[in-house]
């Protein structure tokens, strides 16, 4: 059921956060002198502030409404809605759901998703400048569509790049990162900062493994190599392969959640 598609407001633009330290545009040396430079560290900083404050605020009513949330994080077209309409099919009806997916243009997900009979909320980020993550205020605005006391494990499918939603708390409790086997082996030293702050890793699309020159070992090495110890599950969102460990591990942490 698709309950709702939001369009973020302009809060925390995309314009403020994109200034330095990560700009897309130019550096802060190449603009000017150390004052800008210092001017733009503040704003980011305080962007990043209140976005904490806010997630800490939905970590809490989170925790008391016994509700587990599972950030979902990876490049576009890696498999993230992929992998959670096939999860959905694995937790449904036992685990009661609810999912967010932020994209900027589209309400495609979010249809593909209410597939499954979980209430769906579609952020769109365009209106306002397309921001490139969900920040932890959409959270807490998207998550007011559904009943949280009827609701066991809301996932959220985050915004397609491997860089900003990094960077942004939403008051989640676990942070997963899908990593395609089209997407190359290097990624995870080339975004060290995704790797790093993620609790897992999904290593997908295993079933065109035949068709490709592709080395998982290095790729595993290379994630193990930012985030020693991390926990990567290889898996097939089309066949299915791989799925057992990955929906045993997510089952097990839902339920120390909901009943501890
Ligand atoms: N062969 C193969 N194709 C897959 C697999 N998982 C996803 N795909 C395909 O990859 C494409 C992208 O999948 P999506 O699930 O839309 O990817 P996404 O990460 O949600 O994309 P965005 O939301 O746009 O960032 C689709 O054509 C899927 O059918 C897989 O395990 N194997
Ligand atoms: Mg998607």
């Amino acid at each position: 059921m698709l309950i709702s598609i939001y369009k973020t407001r302009q809060y925390y633009h995309h314009k403020d956060f994109h200034k330095s330290p990560h700009s897309h545009t130019k550096s802060g040396v190449a603009r000017g002198g150390k004052k800008i430079i210092a001017r733009e560290i503040k704003v980011v900083r305080k962007v990043l502030d209140v976005n904490d404050t806010i997630a800490q605020q939905n970590r809490k009513l989170f925790s008391e409404k016994g509700v587990f949330v599972l950030n979902v994080m990876s490049s576009p077209g890696s498999g993230k809605t992929a992998i959670l309409e096939k999860t959905l099919s694995h937790v449904m009806p036992a685990i009661k759901c609810a999912v967010i997916v932020g994209d900027i243009c589209t309400s495609n997900d979010a249809d593909r998703l209410a597939v499954s009979g979980a209430p769906v909320v579609q952020v769109n980020t365009d209106a306002f400048g397309g921001d490139c993550h969900l920040a932890a205020h959409v959270i807490k605005t998207a998550a007011g569509n559904f009943d949280l006391d009827d609701i066991d494990l809301l996932i959220v499918e985050n915004l397609g790049n491997l860089v900003c939603p990094a960077e942004f708390d939403i008051g989640e409790d676990f942070r997963v990162v899908i990593l395609s086997v089209t997407e190359g082996e290097d990624k995870p030293v080339k975004y060290p900062l995704m790797f790093r702050v993620c609790d897992a890793a999904l290593l997908n699309k295993i079933d065109l493994l035949p068709h490709l020159d592709y080395d998982r070992k290095e790729t595993v090495n290379n994630i193990l190599q930012v985030h020693p110890g991390m926990l990567v599950f290889e898996i097939s969102a089309k066949t299915e392969e791989g799925f057992d460990p990955w929906i045993d591990w997510l089952k097990s942490r839902v339920s120390r959640k909901i009943s501890p």
